[in-house]
């Protein structure tokens, strides 16, 4: 059976950046699961699986095609029961929804305000036309004016973090002693911005920083494996 996870790609398809296909693939990595990996650009998601959705991650596992991250993780828990669990049961489940929530509202839609323009300067030229045109129509500026004064504006993410800093001072991971899925929705959020901007986000020596070395290491190491931006 071939499983195939396709994911966003830049000018080079080797440094995957989007947050939302770190998570997926993250979890699969957590299930212990085969998968390919196939790359695509912004301007040819939308041919991947129309009737599945519009954006990636989009796994397509025998004859199931699931689009969203969250829908992902949900099917892969319900599909593999026997490989390590992503939730650790249905109040794990409920929990993981928070942290994934939390990481986009609280988390991600500070990231994207600091990195966005960075994020443009990887793309492939067609894929910089489009991206230009909808999200300077989503924020009602240019990508110049998101992310201008952006250095004055990185205490945010530190202060969004805070509970994150407390929490881990009595656990070595959102899911306990080991990850789970919500460690790795906030990884992927913080691994976007790795891969795609060289704005240092992360306080060296904090628990989070801590934190975020052990997610690089986990699966042999394989988000590591993709060198940081700048
Ligand atoms: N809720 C979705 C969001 C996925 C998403 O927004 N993906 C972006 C790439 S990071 C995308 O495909 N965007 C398509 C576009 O902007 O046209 C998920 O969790 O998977």
């Amino acid at each position: 059976m071939t499983r195939i996870l396709y994911e966003l790609c830049g000018n080079d398809a080797e440094r995957p950046f989007s947050p939302f296909c770190w998570r997926a693939k993250m979890a699969i990595l957590h299930k212990g699961l085969e998968f390919e990996i196939a790359p695509r650009p912004f301007t040819e998601i939308a041919d991947i699986a129309p009737e599945a959705g519009k954006t990636v991650p989009i796994l397509v596992d025998g004859e199931r095609t699931i689009c969203d991250s969250w829908a992902i993780a949900e099917y892969l828990e319900d599909s593999y029961p026997d490989r390590p669990s992503l939730f650790g049961g249905a109040g794990g489940r409920a929990a993981a929804k928070f942290v994934d929530s939390w990481a986009n509202a609280s988390v991600s839609a500070l990231l994207v305000r600091l990195i966005v323009k960075d994020v443009h300067d990887i793309l492939a030229p067609a894929d910089q036309a489009y991206f230009r045109q909808t999200r300077e129509a989503r924020f009602g500026q240019t990508l110049e004016e998101v992310q201008h004064d952006r250095e004055a504006r990185v205490a945010e993410i530190a202060k969004a973090l805070v509970p994150m800093n407390i929490m881990l001072r009595s656990q070595p991971f959102i899911g306990g002693n080991n990850p789970l899925y919500g460690d790795y929705s906030l990884f992927g959020t913080l691994q976007w911005a790795r891969v795609s901007s060289p704005l240092k986000l992360i306080e060296a020596d904090t628990p989070v920083a801590d934190w975020f070395e052990r997610c690089l290491d986990l699966f042999d190491g394989s988000a590591r494996r993709i060198p940081a931006a700048g």
